[in-house]
């Protein structure tokens, strides 16, 4: 496969001002006939170069300018797409050609998905469907006529309904017409046999929506919590960034098989069913708060991202940085901001840490693919949005909306890059983001190294910070970034103490050198620094903190975020020394303080439940993993499970006061006092059920047996699957299985528990799920939940020291290449970090990663992946 680059980005040779786009859908034989108004660009040069249309998988029928048929010889069919001479700069083109839906599993263009028609065009999907210049940078207004036999009555595109009518042959058809330019990536269409759930928002300037949500009949009591999320979101954009939204309606359709989470087509979001339908029954509270936030940032999307578009793919966290910053910054305020910050940071050290320091690490604003989509990563979403946190950090919430404003007036209606944001950015502020701008374009994930001192004659503390960042794929040397150190200190009573003249008791320290002090005077004694307070950067800091300093912040910082990362400090060093202990073969302890602080944080009752539950939740092994120098599996596996089941066995107790007392019998509500209390309990339950006693068993087998909601539900059978006898958790899995097999999402739920179960999930038992009838390898949400959750989740059985998880996952990854390329691609990262593990688990991660690379003719997206995580 090809590299793209960056810097070999182009101006469009051709303008496309209209696209008039025809289906016949057909499951084997769709006919496509698009009509394009095409214009030379002349801001790309002189001469008349021929039109290079994207186009794979295609078969052309007929290519017609103005009206007449044009003769072979002056078009040509290149590898990827359609060479047509051109004699004039503006004409009409009309291509026809057709497709096969039925036959597509790759699930990018136009497919099929339990008989319903649907699209999935970004990043390059569009030219499945038809030639086209497929790329962001090219606008065009779009009218979309569908044609489908009446068995498929819902016929949906983007804009607004224009038409509608009956063809003579007794199919009918619909025409939607867009009024918004855009690229071919926001294109949709959808077409089956779909219930809808209506609702309608009118904006702040008074114009009446129409909501709609689109589901199989069976789904249409699920949609309820999508439809009262939206109308959050469409509210929200309007009070914190003045967005409105600009058609007569809006539309969300729930498919089954989609390789992403949602896509936030024009007027159109097409979500992945697992994204959008819940009830109380059927969804965990995590899914209820993940649906909240997707159909925010789809939502969101409409300005950032279609309003305002990319330039090139590069750009992509542009639009995507950005919009994750919005969608979480909505779910704080709908929820706990402190719980929301701790998962999100919580994935980004785990994930986005390991990504970057992996073979795959790439800037924000990548310099170069092979394949687009292999770049929507953790880096471009997650990092990217903590870039766009930090340049909100540095201006303030009215200069970032300042920015925001003049960003969106300025180039609404265009394709722009990351830099035309910052520029927005500086210029509605006044200020300079030159060495900011490094964000986008190195890689790696920056240390600092802080150290301080007081001098006591003269009252004064100072702090030194050393920032650094380690080399990553074609980046050895970085230059300094300006990192926005949020910081406190505090007195020995845990009071945070003024740090300037003004009396401020938080500042935002400016590290922009490779080395800095800061001065701070008028201390009776030393302070104790809070570092980084609201993970203000996406950085390591290390600070040699005692033990008991950890403890002090943990009960007084007044920055919640920095409370949980003291615990989660005091937790690593304790985590640490148990896996030295296991190595040397030492009787394995667990340090008294840490069963003290995580006591005091479950007596404490003035803390929100969420936050507690997050405070008591030891490091993942993956997060153990990311931070260690080399990873020896074994020992993060029996150090993380000592250490459960030592803080489950001393808090015994007061884990079962927490647990009576929050279990409530009580109608289920999604809202986040509830869900902090769910949390809580369930924490409770599974550290309970980790002493493995008979009692703690049986609240397990109850809460089981009665619960109303499936939160509590999915609790406790988790609880059993990791620590019940294994003939009871067969019942209750089987029982749950009959109860649930109607409903798709629970039995992908009931799929995950059981992969991703260290003590279930065996090899032998995944392969058994992998032939189960409710299993299917085109459908990625199963993949995810078995495959997916075995290689990701299920630390233990996947590192098996003879490699045969390894293996597994090898040839899971193979056969998928066949079916759905970006599938595959992503589910061979877990072996791509071989490197980073002790030398025998890292060879045989090595050798399966090979036996990939051997396995005959890769996409590009695991090609691009597999090598160059081979070099
Ligand atoms: N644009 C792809 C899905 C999303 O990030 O919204
Ligand atoms: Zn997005």
């Amino acid at each position: 496969p090809n590299t793209v680059y960056l810097k070999d980005y182009k101006l469009p040779e051709y303008l496309i001002d209209s696209t008039k786009l025809h289906f016949e859908l057909q499951p084997k034989g769709t006919l496509v006939k698009s009509q394009l108004k095409v214009r030379r660009n002349p801001a790309a040069g002189a001469g008349l170069p021929p039109l290079l249309l994207d186009g794979v998988e295609l078969e052309l029928l007929s290519v017609s300018i103005d009206g007449q048929l044009v003769p072979a010889s002056r078009y040509q069919e290149i590898p990827a797409g359609l060479s047509i001479e051109v004699e004039k700069p503006e004409f009409e083109l009309e291509i026809c050609n057709r497709i096969s839906p039925e036959n597509n599993t790759s699930l990018e263009g136009l497919y099929l998905s339990n008989g319903m028609y649907c699209t999935q065009c970004e990043a390059e999907g569009f030219r499945k469907i038809t030639y086209y210049p497929d790329r962001p940078d090219v606008m065009s207004k779009f009218t979309t006529t569908i044609v489908a036999p009446r068995q498929y009555p819902v016929l949906l595109s983007n804009g607004n309904e224009i038409e509608r009518g009956a063809t003579e042959d007794g199919r009918h058809f619909v025409t939607w017409e867009d009024p918004f330019a855009k690229p071919a990536y926001l294109f949709a269409l959808v077409a089956g046999d779909l219930q809808r759930v209506e609702d309608s928002y009118t904006t702040a300037s008074g114009r009446q929506v129409t909501l709609q949500i689109y589901t199989e009949a069976k789904n249409i009591g699920k949609c309820a919590h999508a439809m009262r999320s939206l109308k959050k979101a469409m509210r929200w954009d309007e009070e914190v960034y003045g967005r409105e939204y600009d058609l007569d309606i809006f539309m969300i359709v729930a498919v089954d098989h989609f390789n992403m989470g949602a896509m936030e087509n024009k007027g159109l979001n097409i979500f992945n069913s697992a994204c959008v339908l819940a009830s109380p029954e059927t969804a965990t509270d995590a899914t209820f708060q993940r649906i909240e936030a997707i159909v925010a940032h789809e939502y969101f999307h409409n300005w950032s991202g279609n309003r305002v578009t990319c330039r090139d793919w590069f750009q992509l966290s542009l639009k995507e940085g950005f919009t994750v910053f919005r969608d979480a910054e909505f779910s704080a305020d709908m929820n706990s901001r402190a719980v929301k910050r701790i998962e999100d940071v919580s994935l980004l050290r785990t994930q986005q840490f390991a990504e970057d320091a992996g073979p795959m690490a790439h800037p924000v604003r990548p310099d170069s693919y092979m394949e687009i989509s292999n770049f929507y990563t953790l880096t471009v979403y997650e990092k990217g949005a903590e870039v766009v946190r930090m340049i909100h950090t540095l201006l303030g919430a009215e200069g970032f909306r300042k920015g925001s404003d003049l960003y969106f007036d300025r180039h609404d209606g265009q394709a722009v890059t990351c830099e035309d944001f910052v520029k927005a950015m500086e210029d509605a502020n006044g200020v300079d983001l030159t060495q900011f701008r490094r964000w986008y374009s190195q890689a790696g994930t920056p240390v600092l190294d802080v150290t301080d001192s007081y001098d006591e004659a003269s009252g004064s503390y100072t702090l030194t910070v050393r920032q650094s960042c380690p080399p990553t794929p074609g980046q050895k040397e970085k230059l300094p970034f300006h990192i926005p150190l949020a910081l406190g200190l505090l007195s020995a009573e845990g009071k945070d103490l003024p740090l300037d003249e003004a009396g401020n008791t938080q500042l935002v320290l400016p590290v922009t050198e490779a080395e800095q002090t800061f001065h701070f005077s008028g201390f009776a004694e030393k302070p104790l620094p809070s570092l980084l307070r609201g993970f203000s950067a996406p950085v390591k800091v290390r600070y040699d903190y005692s033990s008991e300093q950890l403890l002090f912040l943990m009960r007084n910082d007044s920055d919640a975020f920095n409370r949980w990362d003291a615990g989660q400090r005091l937790a690593f060093a304790a985590l640490g020394q148990l896996q030295k202990d296991y190595r040397n073969g030492k009787t394995l302890q667990l340090q008294p303080e840490l069963v003290e602080a995580y006591r005091s944080v479950l007596r404490n009752r003035d803390l929100d439940p969420a936050l507690v539950a997050k405070m008591l939740a030891l490091p993942s092994e993956q997060t153990l993993a990311e931070e260690a120098e080399r990873i020896d599996a074994e020992a993060i596996i029996e150090a993380r499970k000592f250490a459960r089941h030592a803080l489950a066995e001393a808090l015994k107790e007061d884990l079962l006061e927490s647990y009576r007392r929050l279990h409530k019998d009580k109608p289920y509500s999604p809202e986040a006092a509830d869900i902090a209390e769910r949390s809580l309990k369930n924490t409770c339950l599974d550290y309970l059920c980790a002493t493995e006693d008979a009692d703690a068993l049986l609240l397990a087998q109850q809460q089981f047996d009665k619960a109303a909601n499936m939160t509590d539900c999915a609790a406790a059978l988790a609880a059993l699957v990791n620590y019940g006898n294994e003939t009871d958790v067969d019942k209750s899995l089987e029982t749950f299985y009959e109860r649930w097999k109607v409903d798709t999402q629970v039995v992908e739920l009931w799929f995950s528990l059981q992969s991703g179960s260290a003590r279930w999930g065996t090899l032998e038992r995944v392969q058994t799920l992998m032939a189960h009838p409710a299993f299917e390898l085109k459908n990625p949400n199963k993949v995810r939940a078995v495959i997916g959750a075995f290689a990701n989740r299920n630390f233990a059985q996947f590192h098996r020291t003879d490699g045969s998880g390894f293996e597994f996952v090898a040839q899971q990854v193979i056969a998928l290449d066949k079916l759905n390329p970006q599938i595959a691609a992503r589910l061979v990262i877990p072996l791509t970090r071989w490197k980073k593990y002790s030398s025998a688990l890292g060879e045989k991660m090595r050798q399966s990663l090979e036996s990939v690379m051997q396995s005959g003719k890769l996409s590009a997206d695991l090609y691009e992946v597999v090598s160059k995580s081979l070099q």
